[in-house]
């Protein structure tokens, strides 16, 4: 039971002021009791001042009457509005006014009630922290950890019987009044909440940006602030086609969102992993999505763009051929969000501290480097494991490899923008590094999972709109109807407009103005002023003035038209730079992608309108594809304006996802040591070793659970078998030497591992008589030329059979872990794959 302080004992800021005695006013005021006391109008003529409060008689009055005069000079010092005449003309406009808070001579003068001291569990400590909002504070404020409690209701009643329902009799109809059943049912009936509209499927984790140097001259966004300024981020990735449960490793573009929490305020970066988009005017993006998605009537394909409406709309649309080809590449089967780059997409605007501005360009690059899937490796994943990206990220977080991108911008001014042979406000257009390099500015850590996947990952919202002082928009026609957009979708999806007070959407910069009530308000605001302009609350929460956020001032005289620039007429001339940009690997996976795509099209005019669109981008892709299909190519899609344009660069290096090999590193990567009985203990142990020291995640892997006998030393435990880990969830193998090699060359699922090891081209280190199941897999030592295969280490016998000293095992491993750091050995690839 709360106990309740004597009104004396609190702290003098929280009491009735220690007022004077006025020996002049003998008590007049008193007669203002009903005035004090009531809630209804009261004289115009008589008026309590500070001073006169202690002449009334309980402690109550003399607060009332103090809050009263109080309230009355606020009023006061506020005779009219002071900043009507700053909201008009240009200049005001370009300079907006901060406001200018009244001081209240007491907390109590814009308290909401004079009981506000009255303390209690519940209510706290009777002090509220003026000036403050504690929903912006760290999320400790609301971790819940329930070790050592009892189980409760949601009422905090404790639950006897967490077993049975309230039933009349053991065998009789269970009771309406059983309110724990009935609560703790209700409550899971309504567990699940609307997914995403796109990008429902998602994965996201804790970090922070670090900034390497002050950016001021460019912008005064917070994270710019200062050399090693970090702030804290949540980033979500995401697939975009495929529902909630949807597998990861579907051919899509990944989403790249990143909140950062800076102390001016929530920016979200709202990114991909490919630059460009299908579309140029928001106008067509729910056509897009419905396209896209499963098709209406039977629901199928789940989470994949291979089918009739998909195509029919993205052939019709001839500005997505650009996006296509990302689409087409490995980009869209990334073999982790670790290793994938992302991207603001738009051209979005820097603003400094004087008001000018530059054009930017956002860049994530991955520091392991950029790597892909196959695509015969991504869908085996989707049935062996379709978590694969998540697990991916999850362990490296728990394993401490923390993920790590180098932010990299590219600034432009508007008169370089000017010069180029596009648009920079196309969505659909790069700017070529060559044009505008890349600045690194900063680097972003994922170093904490969430505790919660639904509190956090599922419920974060991200939104374009939600940008702070010195980042901007530009009139990008995607990115505006975006930032209509993101704010929209919450209101259904988190039921309300009260979202950002969840806990995981809540800024760390303090959060007051004069927005109330709605579903699910968790605040509870003190004092009864909820309006700007005002007196009685002393003026607060007042505007910031230039300390605010303030659009930049960009000059618009136009027409008002439905319509598009011309150059943004341009459908091809940066596909076709994409394609000159390719190694000669991924255009063959280009054509691939498109052959598969287009086989599970049903229409043979979809396909074929979909190769006219190709044959202006290059001949080669626009036959290969053809050939793919067994039909001969059309005639290309007429251009939309007959004027030729001309990409500035005949081919862009860093197009190709082998420009970022990483830092050669192999953290995280995962790899196999197949075992069996008659197994090398102390080989297979020391490769283990080796390569657990360089931070790859190796694990024995073995026919069934359970122990391995070895040739010398005690048995090997091992950790996942064939059947639940093949061989598409490794990055790499290593094959044993003596019996062991020999019992696996009759197990049909070591044989498919070692087979599927080698078609999709990763690096293999095989001891002595692990050439057997080489061979027993139809894997040949030499490339198809007679080259030597550098993915495949062969290194000899191992164990009691091998021949020279065990620095022999330690180079092999050394050229082992070199061929892992690049990850895959293309060399070896061929279409049909003939192993
Ligand atoms: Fe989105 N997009 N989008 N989008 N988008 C959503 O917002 C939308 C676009 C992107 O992890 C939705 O909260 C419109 C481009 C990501 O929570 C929705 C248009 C880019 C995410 C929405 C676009 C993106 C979304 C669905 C065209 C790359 C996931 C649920 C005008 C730059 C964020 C939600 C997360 C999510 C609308 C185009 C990226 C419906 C109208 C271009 C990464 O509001």
């Amino acid at each position: 039971m709360a106990t309740r302080k004597p009104r004396d004992a609190k702290s003098n800021a929280k009491s009735a002021p220690a007022r004077k005695s006025n020996p002049q006013a003998a008590r007049p005021a008193i007669e203002s009791i009903g005035t004090v006391l009531s809630t209804v109008s009261g004289p115009s003529t008589a008026r309590i001042d500070v001073d006169s409060a202690e002449e009334f008689d309980t402690d109550a009055q003399q607060r009332l009457a103090a809050k009263q005069a109080g309230t009355q000079r606020l009023a006061e010092e506020m005779p009219h509005n002071p900043l009507k005449p700053s909201e008009h003309g240009l200049q005001a406009g370009h300079l907006p006014q901060a406001g200018t808070p009244l001081r209240p001579s007491d907390d109590l003068d814009t308290s909401s009630t004079v009981t506000e001291d009255t303390d209690s569990e519940k209510l706290g400590d009777g002090m509220p922290r003026t000036g403050f909002n504690a929903g912006n504070e760290p999320l400790d404020r609301v971790r819940v950890d329930s070790g050592g409690q009892e189980l409760t209701t949601n009422q905090g009643v404790r639950v006897g019987d967490n077993q049975n329902s309230l039933k009349a009799g053991l065998r009789g109809p269970s009771l309406l009044e059983d309110f724990i059943l009935r609560e703790k049912i209700t409550h899971f009936d309504h567990e699940r909440i609307p997914e995403r509209v796109v990008h429902a499927r998602g994965s996201a984790a804790h970090g922070y940006f670090e900034c390497y140097e002050p950016l001021t001259e460019f912008t005064k966004a917070a994270p710019f602030a200062e050399a090693g300024k970090r702030t804290p981020v949540f980033v979500r990735f995401s697939t975009v086609a495929g529902e909630r449960g949807s597998t990861d490793t579907a051919r899509d573009v990944r989403g790249f969102a990143v909140k950062f929490y800076t102390d001016e305020g929530n920016w979200d970066l709202v990114g991909n992993n490919i630059p460009v988009f299908f579309i140029q005017d928001a106008m067509k993006f729910p056509d897009l999505a419905h396209a896209l998605k499963p098709e209406p009537h039977h629901a199928m394909p789940q989470a994949s763009s291979a089918h009739d409406t998909f195509w029919d709309f993205v052939s019709l649309m001839p500005e997505s051929t650009h996006m296509l080809m990302w689409v087409m590449s490995d980009r869209a089967i990334p073999r982790s969000y670790r290793t994938m780059q992302g991207f603001g997409v738009h051209t979005f605007r820097l603003v400094n501290e004087e008001g000018e501005s530059v054009f930017c360009k956002f860049h994530w690059s991955p520091l392991a480097g950029t790597h892909s899937l196959v695509w015969d490796e991504a869908v085996k994943i989707s049935g062996a494991d379709p978590d694969f990206h998540r697990r991916d990220l999850w362990e490296a977080i728990e394993a401490g490899a923390f993920p790590e991108w180098e932010l990299g911008l590219q600034i432009f001014s508007e008169v370089q923008a000017d010069g180029f042979g596009f648009d920079v406000l196309d969505p659909t257009k790069i700017v070529p590094e060559e044009l505008v390099p890349l600045r690194p500015v900063g680097r972003l850590v994922l170093n904490r999972n969430p505790d919660n996947f639904f509190a956090e990952t599922e419920q974060v919202a991200f939104c374009t709109a939600h940008i702070v002082p010195g980042i901007d928009f530009t009139n990008d026609p995607l990115l505006q109807g975006r930032i209509h957009s993101y704010v929209d979708t919450q209101l259904t999806r988190l039921g309300g407009p009260n979202f950002h007070e969840i806990p995981i959407n809540a800024s760390v910069a303090q959060v007051h103005n004069n927005q109330r009530d709605g579903l699910h308000r968790q605040a509870i605001h003190r004092g009864r002023v909820s309006y700007e302009p005002n007196s009685l609350g002393g003026g607060c929460p007042f505007q910031a003035g230039m300390r605010g956020f303030v659009s930049f001032p960009e000059p618009v005289r136009e027409d008002k038209v439905r319509g598009k620039p011309e150059l943004f007429a341009d459908h091809y001339s940066q596909a076709s730079l994409f394609w000159r940009s390719q190694t000669p690997t991924e255009r063959n996976h280009i054509i691939a992608a498109y052959r598969f795509e287009l086989t599970r099209v049903q229409t043979q005019a979809v396909r074929e309108r979909v190769i006219s669109m190709l044959a202006n981008v290059a001949a080669e892709l626009a036959e290969g594809v053809a050939g793919g299909l067994g039909i001969a190519v059309p005639p290309a899609q007429p251009l939309a304006l007959e004027r030729e344009f001309k990409s500035e660069v005949e081919a862009s290096a860093g197009l190709s996802l082998f420009a970022r090999p990483g830092d050669g590193r192999v953290t995280a990567r995962r790899v196999a040591l197949l075992v069996a009985d008659g197994a090398h203990g102390a080989t297979l142990r020391a490769v283990h070793a080796a390569l657990t020291q360089a931070q790859a995640a190796p694990r024995f892997v073995g026919p069934r659970l359970g122990v391995v006998q070895c040739a010398d030393g005690p048995p090997i435990h091992v950790e996942v078998s064939l059947e639940a880990a093949p061989s598409p969830l490794w990055d790499a193998v290593v094959l044993p030497d003596g019996d062991a090699a020999k019992a696996l060359s009759g197990l049909a699922h070591a044989l498919d591992f070692v087979k599927e090891q080698y078609r999709h081209c990763k690096p293999m280190l095989v001891f002595g008589k692990g050439s057997a199941l080489l061979s027993a897999a139809g894997v040949k030592a030499e490339l198809p030329g007679g080259q030597s295969d550098p993915g495949l280490v062969i290194a000899g016998a191992s164990g009691a059979n091998a021949k020279g000293p065990a620095s022999v095992v330690d180079r092999a491993v050394a050229d082992f872990i070199t061929a892992l750091a690049k990850h895959r050995h293309f060399e070896r690839e061929s279409d049909p794959p003939a192993v």
